[in-house]
């Protein structure tokens, strides 16, 4: 038990094996699981029916919470972030039209199916071999209601293996993913933990869940860094030759022959002029605009999507990174929603 969920906002308390059966606490656990997973089903089917019912959409979006920070190698802020992002969606600042026009306040554009407990399952002790598979199910709940997407908003990097599994498995085939980062977050096994959020994309690749991986705004890659991306024949775009390759990765066509794209937004692509609420600030980054012209003119069927790592408790006091994660929220929502 000590070695159980160490790091984190809740853990259960050390227990003494001898008095606690293991039969006992693995029947409590998969109790608490099966209501989680219970919630996110119920959730999901009900917005799918109003959609549907609405008239229906090709794709619609919708925002899955995964407030885990625990895998981060140094701050655990990315546990706070969900609710920060649909409060800076929502906030009324700005008008809820997306650049080129989408109305994000119809339910046909945009949905949210809630978090996945992330805190209350650990809380009763789960490992993390069975938590990332309560992620990789919650995501395919919201896949199984046509026409739901799963927009997920993290968490630290970690969570983007289970989610890009789960994509994978459901559709049947590996995706093409889009991979916006300072990192390449693929170390083998980063500090001896197989799920860190620096080994991320170790696991995906392993999986054969994706056919080509692009990485762009990288600028902090170590040696390692390098031979994994080689070994994996990983697509890194890096910082220093940006003005050189900015052409080409704002003109992308992806996902054909495959069953789609998938787009993983680090908030930490950015320089933290734009983005100062990350937990590894790295300068000499990707403004805003890049980001968004990369994405506005991605051809490709978006089939999911993540935007991870915003720590609230590195933001400035009006939260200025929330509304920046928001509004990369927002974008790929409208490349999303048809
Ligand atoms: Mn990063």
């Amino acid at each position: 038990m000590s070695r159980i969920a160490r790091r984190g906002i809740h853990y259960l308390q050390r227990l003494n094996a001898s008095n606690v059966s293991t039969a006992m606490l693995e029947k409590g656990q998969n109790r608490v699981i099966e209501a989680s997973l219970t919630l996110i089903r119920e959730r999901a089917k009900l917005k799918g029916e109003l959609v549907r019912a609405l008239g229906g959409a090709i794709a619609c979006p919708s925002l899955l919470g995964v407030p885990l920070g625990h895998n981060s190698s140094f701050l655990q802020g990315p546990a706070f972030a969900p609710p920060r992002i649909r409060e800076a969606i929502w906030c009324g600042s700005t008008n809820s039209s997306t650049e080129e026009g989408k109305e994000l306040e119809d339910p046909r554009v945009l949905t949210d199916v809630g978090d996945v407990p992330v805190q209350e399952i650990r809380d009763c002790g789960v490992d993390d071999d069975r938590l990332m598979n309560v992620i990789s199910e919650s995501v395919k709940l919201v896949m199984e209601e046509a026409p739901l997407r799963p927009l997920v908003l993290g968490g630290d990097h970690s969570i983007s293996y289970p989610v890009v599994r789960a994509v994978s498995e459901k559709l049947g085939g590996p995706v093409d993913i889009l991979h916006l980062d300072a990192h390449p977050d693929i170390y083998h096994c980063f500090e001896g933990n197989k799920y860190s959020h620096a080994s991320s994309f170790a696991r995906i690749m392993e999986g054969g869940y994706a056919r080509r991986l692009l990485q762009v705004g990288i600028r902090s890659i170590t040696v390692e860094g390098r031979e994994q991306g080689k070994k994996f024949g990983v697509e890194q775009y890096e910082m220093r030759t940006f003005s050189r390759d900015c052409e080409y990765l704002e003109n992308l066509k992806l996902g054909e022959g495959v069953k789609g794209v998938y787009v993983s937004i680090d908030v930490d692509c950015l320089d933290p002029a734009f983005a100062p609420g990350v937990s590894h600030i790295e300068p000499g980054g990707l403004s805003f605009r890049d980001v968004l012209n990369i994405l506005h003119n991605l051809q490709g069927d978006i089939v999911a999507a993540d935007v991870v790592e915003f720590n609230p408790q590195r933001d400035t006091v009006d939260g200025m990174t929330a509304m920046v994660a928001a509004k990369l929220v927002r974008e790929l929502t409208a490349k999303i929603a048809k």
